[in-house]
């Protein structure tokens, strides 16, 4: 079926959480024109949010470099020189003066990102003590470590883990021409424990790396067909390293990408989408835009894991041009009332920073 011979009396139902998504449909949404493609994304994302709340997290590399898979995106691969100097899993401690120094700046939730094919027995022990300490903060907590089994995802939960980040990356047959040393399959194995734990799902893909539309809304359509949609979605705009076999391909246009995120936001419309990787390459305006089409959620703070994001004060400053406060941590329901009354002192605090 092409992408405009879809019926269109799906489109009054946008906001419903549905699961049977065709691929044809997704194309037509696509398809759509900018504005009535942006028209319904911002009534769908104000069925569900808040639009002038974005959540906010940290991203902080916990282990950096040396990385035996081939992501032909990925400055930490040990394939590809580019010049980063590798680093072992750092102290348990350190993380956590990093996570209370990301609190004091305003974030509600820690990520902590590992270049691992997968964790090892030590490491995810060590990795536990992590998520144990920074959620003592009173912070959400989220890692992404790489492949887990179905125990591993279980000590990962027991410990306190939040969320688990595992992108999917692009479209399975796209996805080939990116990385060769672990499958499409594998990720979604992964996804399917780490959801079987009882940790929130993290799950997106990077765009601009050379991908069709189709690609794109094959990636969207197997996100949203998951069993649950992914609680969080980061969408990643490729940071072109030098070094990496990347490197160099043409840039997106930039409204394909805002489109994208109107597509995954009427896909997945009680998912945050996370505008993710890339802000540092996004004018102000571009960025305005995604949230416009219902991103809502950045990672804030002037590193991602190995490349830079935009300065602190300049996300505190878009945030006051655009009315943007940042969105109270979900975990604001189990924390005792000394806890609570603490976040909202943060959540005030953060308003006046940001
Ligand atoms: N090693 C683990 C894994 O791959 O699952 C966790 C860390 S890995 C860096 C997490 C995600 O970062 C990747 O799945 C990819 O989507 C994203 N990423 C890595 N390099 C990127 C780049 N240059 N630009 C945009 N996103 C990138
Ligand atoms: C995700 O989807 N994006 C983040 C997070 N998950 C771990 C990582 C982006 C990494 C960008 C390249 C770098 O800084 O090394
Ligand atoms: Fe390793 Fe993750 Fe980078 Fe792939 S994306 S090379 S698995 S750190």
């Amino acid at each position: 079926m092409s992408a405009t011979a879809v019926d269109s009396s799906y489109l009054n139902q946008l906001g419903e959480a549905r699961y049977d998504w065709t691929v044809a449909e997704v194309r037509a949404l696509f398809a759509l024109p900018f504005a009535d493609l942006m028209h319904h994304a911002q009534r769908v994302h104000r069925q569900h949010f808040n639009p002038n709340e974005v959540q906010v997290s940290t991203l902080l590399s916990i282990k950096t470099g040396a990385c035996p898979e081939d992501c032909a995106y990925c400055p930490q691969s040990v394939r590809y020189d580019t010049g980063l100097e590798r680093e072992e899993l750092m102290e348990v401690e350190r993380v956590i003066d990093s996570a209370r120094l990301a609190k004091s700046k305003g974030a509600t939730r820690f990520c902590m990102g590992a270049a691992y094919r997968s964790p090892k027995a030590k490491q995810l022990a060590a990795i536990s003590e992590m998520v144990r300490g920074v959620r003592a903060l009173g912070m959400e907590t989220c890692a992404t470590l790489g492949m887990l089994t179905p125990e591993q995802a279980h000590e990962l939960k027991d410990a306190g883990l939040d969320y688990y980040n595992h992108n999917l990356d692009s479209s399975e047959s796209f996805y080939g021409k990116v990385i060769t040393t672990r499958t499409y399959q594998d990720r979604l194995d992964t996804l399917q424990a780490v959801r079987d734990a009882g940790i929130n799902v993290c799950c997106g893909g990077i765009l601009g790396m050379g991908e069709s539309e189709l690609d794109r809304a094959q990636l969207l359509h197997t996100l949203a067909t998951l069993p649950k949609h992914p609680e969080s979605v980061p969408t990643n705009q490729l940071v072109q390293v030098a070094g990496t076999p990347l490197n160099g391909v043409a840039p997106l246009d930039p409204f394909e990408f805002v489109r994208t995120i109107a597509v995954a936001r009427l896909l997945m419309p009680h998912s945050h989408v996370r505008l993710s990787a890339g802000r540092t390459e996004m004018s102000d305006e571009m960025q305005a835009l995604c949230f416009l089409a219902g991103a809502n959620s950045i990672f804030y703070g002037e590193k991602l894991l190995t490349t830079e994001n935009p300065e602190a004060d300049h996300d505190q400053q878009l945030f006051a041009r655009l009315g943007i406060t940042p969105e109270a941590p979900s975990l604001c329901a189990e924390l005792s009332d000394h806890e609570h009354h603490q976040h909202a002192t943060d959540v005030e605090h953060v308003a006046h920073h940001v």
